[in-house]
């Protein structure tokens, strides 16, 4: 008798968790059961956050009161209490560093992580559960998770070169990505088109360097037509947005673009470029574009940029770049090829790395490490400790990492959503057309090419928007980054036996771009040809 009791009750009950509301999260998470029941949220309802994440306590706030409809009062603690949502930092946690553990009972709802990031991550998971349709009838489903992600690095570069986004598009950037449990925002800064930081020691940068279109240094480009067109960034500006993205869980990662891409330098310093007559073009076609690397000045001024930047980037890494130079310049300049001849140099690879060497000490000085695109590994060797962005396709982050440098993923091939997302779309074609799909099929360590150890060194997965093509239509940048960066957020935290298209194609069209409409993003949606 008790024997089919019991079983009547697993029956009933697996029945129940069958039927239980679908959560569809994403990034999809390593462990969820759901269970029986419902969590009824009472009023008022009173929330604890961590003395150690009071900073990140409005933010909490807002987030929630906006997916459920609820203010609740909120206390600064460590203990849950009467509380009915705790979110607390708990070090002995067994999880790896970023992972939570989310718990919804009749006891109320319990985030817990074993560091800050780890406690924020579990708070969107919440705020995933909370945007149902249920959650605004007052209730939240049972349910345990338990969480961690894959790769350290889940990052997205955006281009504020060639199209200038003002600071708060970039903040409302960041809170999309926090939404999605990314952790670096790469905040391409500099480039041919424009310099958007303000480096006080050197006025210029912004005064010139910052602006195009007519009775401008820099000539109108990228859609700006013949208007004046431009902007930058202030120091306090900068603050501003690092705090924001530090209360969001985000580490903010600076690129200074050398030596080329630097038109935006030599239109407001002209000297820093090398004393030739021949107008040489980059790859796309700018003239004046790299800095001298026999001007020993130069690296005085570096110095000074360097420093600055350090100054108000409390990240680990500066991104000082090294891609697609035209070293054809160095190759006319006279004091360029004294220095070949000084240093015994018998290409202009071992000028670049000579360049890129200098560099480094300064950023060394400042207490700060190196990251720079996968061309920096030509010409010598470089410090150990150089982060390597490989971006010019999978091979050249398998080289990277067999080279023992740390790597991130970033093939243009799968993540740059710059890319047309079909035949008929607006895009860069050069690298591929990705739509969502192929964008969710990128691997980062592909199985035979690398030892165990080797795959430790690609240590995370990240997107770029560069912004040639993002002047049109509006919202464009939206509209290419998303549901793209959703794909990538599953790339860079779910287990990878866990990747799945249909399952995760089933969970973005049943919930998560209701999610993304709800944050205010004007994504891309499916038409029937891009699936
Ligand atoms: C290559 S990726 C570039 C960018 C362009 C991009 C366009 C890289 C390091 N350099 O300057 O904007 O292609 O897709």
């Amino acid at each position: 008798m008790r024997k089919s009791i019991l079983l009547l009750a697993l029956f009933l009950s697996s029945l129940s968790i069958v039927q239980a509301q679908k959560l569809d999260l994403i990034p999809k998470p390593v462990s969820v059961q759901q269970s029986v029941g419902q969590f009824v949220l009472p009023s008022p309802l009173k929330i604890v956050v961590d003395k150690k994440l009071k900073n990140s306590a409005d933010y909490i706030t807002a987030g929630f009161s906006k997916n459920t409809g609820i203010n609740p009062i909120v206390s600064i603690g460590k203990k849950h209490g009467k509380n009915n949502i705790s979110f607390l930092v708990d070090k002995k946690l067994d999880l790896p560093k970023e992972g939570y553990q989310l718990e919804i009972s009749e006891k109320g709802i319990f985030v817990k992580g074993k560091t800050e990031k780890g406690v924020l991550n579990g708070f969107q998971t919440l705020l995933q559960i909370c945007s149902a349709k249920d959650v605004k009838k007052g209730t939240v489903p049972f349910v345990k998770i338990e969480d961690y992600p894959r790769f350290d690095w889940r990052g997205m570069m955006l281009d504020c070169s060639r199209q200038f986004f003002d600071k708060q598009t970039v903040k409302n950037y960041i809170d999309w990505l926090a939404a999605h449990k990314m952790n670096v925002f790469h905040w391409h800064l500099t480039d041919d088109n424009g310099w958007r930081i303000e480096i006080k020691s050197l006025p210029d940068l912004t005064l010139k360097g910052a602006w195009r279109g007519p009775g401008e240094v820099l000539l109108p480009s990228y859609g700006s037509g013949d208007k004046r067109y431009g902007g930058f960034y202030t120091q306090e500006d900068i603050k501003k947005v690092v705090a924001y993205a530090a209360d969001r869980g985000i580490s903010v990662m600076p690129e200074i673009e050398i030596p080329g891409h630097s038109r935006a330098v030599t239109a407001s310093y002209p000297e820093v470029g090398c004393a030739i007559t021949q107008e040489l073009k980059s790859v796309q076609g700018e003239v004046k574009n790299v800095w001298c690397v026999g001007r020993e000045e130069n690296y005085d001024l570096l110095d000074s940029i360097i420093r600055e930047v350090s100054g108000l980037f409390p990240f680990e890494y500066i991104h000082v770049a090294g891609d697609e130079v035209n070293r054809a310049n160095w190759e006319h300049c006279p004091k360029c090829q004294a220095l070949m001849v000084k240093e015994g140099f018998t290409d202009s690879f071992q000028l670049q790395n000579y360049f890129f060497k200098r560099v480094q000490k300064i950023v060394d000085k400042y207490h700060k490490k190196t990251d720079g695109w996968n061309e920096i590994l030509k010409g010598g060797e470089i410090d150990p400790n150089t982060l390597i962005s490989a971006w010019q396709g999978i091979s050249y982050g398998i080289e990277s990492a067999k080279k023992g440098y740390k790597t991130i993923m970033m093939p243009g091939q799968f993540t740059y959503y710059d890319m047309a997302q079909s035949e008929t779309e607006r895009g860069h074609r050069w690298a591929a057309i990705t739509d969502t799909k192929r964008a969710y099929s990128f691997e980062p360590i592909p199985d035979a090419d690398l030892t165990p150890e080797e795959q430790k060194n690609i240590i995370g997965v990240q997107g770029a928007l560069w912004s040639e093509y993002l002047d049109r239509p509006a919202r464009i940048m939206e509209y290419q980054s998303y549901p793209r960066i959703s794909a990538l957020s599953e790339i860079g935290w779910s287990k990878k036996e866990d990747k799945n298209w249909d399952d995760f194609y089933g969970r973005l069209t049943n919930s998560h771009l209701k999610r993304l409409a709800d944050m205010g993003i004007a994504f891309r949606d499916f038409p029937p040809t891009a699936i």
